[in-house]
């Protein structure tokens, strides 16, 4: 049976390691966390300090994704067509729970600000497969997750 890959997108804290896990165990798609798959595979060159983030080998990170994707049937949990997306207050105080430097809180609240992310899903992909989805509160997760396994359940429909 052919399955489709979905690839969530938002900035820190909007929620996706949350809706990826809790859709792989819904539906028994496989989730990846690229932020682990990096680190597992050592698939970056060296850390930004300015930044607290690993500078991914892209080449590899990409040639590791395509390989996990190629069967379809899997979760990518990356900053990077399911863009969620947290009002700011919301994601501030998330932000902040998780102790990140002053510089890499208003980096990713302006990022949210300008829907930057959304923007470049909206140029990358074709339009159709990028969907926004609110992820402030705990309803809404709820709402994302049955909107997501409608989503799966048709697309298997229409391509088996
Ligand atoms: P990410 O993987 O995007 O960095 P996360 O899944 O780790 O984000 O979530 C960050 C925090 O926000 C975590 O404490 C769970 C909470 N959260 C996620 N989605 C939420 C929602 N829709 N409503 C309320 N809290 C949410």
């Amino acid at each position: 049976m052919r399955l489709p890959n979905i690839l969530f997108m938002g900035t820190l804290v909007v929620g996706k390691n949350t809706l990826g896990k809790e859709l792989a165990s819904r539906t028994g798609l496989t989730y990846i966390n690229v932020g682990y798959l990096v680190q597992g595979g050592q698939l970056y060159d060296s850390f930004d300090e300015e930044y607290e983030c690993p500078i991914l080998d892209e080449d590899r990170v990409v040639d590791e994704l395509e390989n996990k994707m190629k069967e379809g049937g899997v979760i990518v949990d990356y900053h990077d067509f399911f863009v969620l997306q947290t009002d700011n207050s919301v994601l501030y105080t998330r932000l902040e729970k998780r102790e990140y430097s002053v510089k890499k809180l208003q980096d990713n609240i302006q990022c949210e600000i300008f829907q930057i992310l959304y923007e470049e899903a909206m140029t990358s992909y074709n339009h159709e497969i990028v969907h926004r989805l609110p992820s402030n509160v705990p309803e809404e997760l709820e709402n994302n997750l049955d909107q997501i396994v409608k989503w799966i359940e048709q697309w298997i429909k229409d391509n088996n």
